[in-house]
């Protein structure tokens, strides 16, 4: 076995729509043929994932009969005892159909709503009932076009209400499921509610539940907004609410790429895969690593399959340069440079004394400005260990 063949501990998933995607853009059809479900979970422990994750339509076609729904399900069920393959993950498709091309939970008529609403709980069962642990909201249609069509409070105020009540449905069915809300600042709207990690996260706290729901941040989706990923899932760790992660590429300014993991900006990569791996603080984070990515348009099957494999590879090429970096003397060395425990108990926890001592300091703010903190040998020391020219 190779050292970067993915195992079980790896933790990686992917989603039926991610190595099921048949390579339609808004100009042109599809490039792949449609794989069936069960053919993707054979074809994804073949190339080593630990699970998969799906949409209540990716799995069971829209509009289906309970029979069907059923057959299906038991059929799916088999494939994944058969491939060893778990279901961490569920979501719901609230986007697709035309009836929600006005949002789903934020949309203005009720119907739609109570439509969204009913097609959230049956997807709630079939993702429950496939063993799901976590169910991702992402609000691909809450948003608008324009803003004269509702006030965004009153579309906070309606996704706020839609949350309250499927956590008090999860509850009352005794279901072990938590909420990540996955924000996105457009496409396919015009301006997406909440658009993100960040606004997620304060939302959260207005939730009657707030302990059950966390936040499920997508490198293509803060990227698009120009921001720090590592910054966004940070801040979740932070909050205790980095409930799930979607690791693709993506780069500035475009429309949401959703490419293979790792495949540009190699820097937010690796100090992605270094905060997950927790090398530098030696705290690793447990939940799934989800590609919510696509192959290139130019693929066939056998380019899905090596698309899967790459975001894999990657991922452990990077958990490898993360630790061999956080274990460099030369960094080490750096960064110690730039810290010392001298007086940081007055930093911190106010009190008359601390107010009285911080004023007796002796700060000698020049020195302090004519240092130089060796951030440009730090970097270009990560930068050597990313070329896999240090570190072995
Ligand atoms: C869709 C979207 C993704 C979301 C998926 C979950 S669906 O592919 O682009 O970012 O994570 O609904
Ligand atoms: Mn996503
Ligand atoms: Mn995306």
């Amino acid at each position: 076995m190779d050292r970067l063949d993915p195992t079980p501990d790896d933790r990686f998933t992917f989603g039926l729509w991610t190595v099921g995607n048949p390579g339609r853009d808004p100009f042109g059809e599809a490039v792949r043929p449609v794989s069936r479900p069960v053919d993707l979970v054979a074809g994804l422990a073949r190339v080593g994932a630990w699970g998969v994750n799906l949409h209540d339509n990716d799995l069971v076609p829209f509009g289906a009969s309970a029979s069907e729904r059923d057959a299906i399900v038991r059929e799916f069920k088999q494939a994944l005892a058969e491939h060893g393959l778990v279901v961490p993950m569920a979501t719901t498709n609230l986007f697709s159909h035309p009836a929600f091309k006005d949002g789903a939970f934020t949309a203005n008529d009720p119907a739609v709503r109570a439509f969204a609403l009913r097609k959230t709980l049956d997807a709630i069962d079939l993702g429950v009932e496939l063993g799901a642990s976590t169910y991702v909201f992402w609000g691909g249609r809450e948003g608008c076009e324009t803003d004269a069509c509702r006030d965004p409070r009153e579309a906070l105020a309606r996704f706020r209400d839609a949350l309250d009540f499927l956590c008090d449905y999860v509850r009352e069915q005794g279901y072990e499921l938590r909420f990540a809300l996955e924000a996105k600042p457009n496409e396919p709207r015009g301006d997406i509610y909440l658009a993100t990690t960040g606004h997620m996260l304060h939302f959260i706290t207005t939730l009657a539940h707030p302990e059950m729901v966390g936040v499920n941040p997508e490198v293509a989706h803060e990227t698009m907004a120009g921001l720090s990923f590592v910054h966004g899932v940070a801040q979740a760790l932070d909050a205790g609410k980095l409930f799930h992660i979607d690791l693709n590429a993506q780069r500035i300014g475009r429309y949401d790429q959703d490419l293979r993991f790792g495949s540009e900006d190699l820097r937010q990569a690796f100090l992605t895969v270094r905060l997950l791996e927790g090398t530098l603080d030696g705290q690793r984070w447990e939940g799934s690593r989800h590609f919510d990515a696509h192959a290139y348009r130019s693929e066939d099957m056998n380019g899905v399959w090596d698309f899967a494999r790459g975001c894999m590879r990657t991922y452990k090429l990077l958990a490898e340069r993360a630790r061999a970096f956080d274990a460099d003397p030369e960094v080490r060395e750096l960064l110690a440079a730039t810290r010392s425990d001298a007086h940081t108990d007055l930093l911190r926890e106010h009190s008359a004394e601390k107010v009285a001592a911080l004023r007796a300091l002796t700060i000698d703010v020049d020195a302090l400005g004519a240092q130089g903190l060796g951030y440009e040998r730090l970097d270009q020391i990560m930068v050597e260990h990313i070329l896999g020219a240090r570190g072995g």
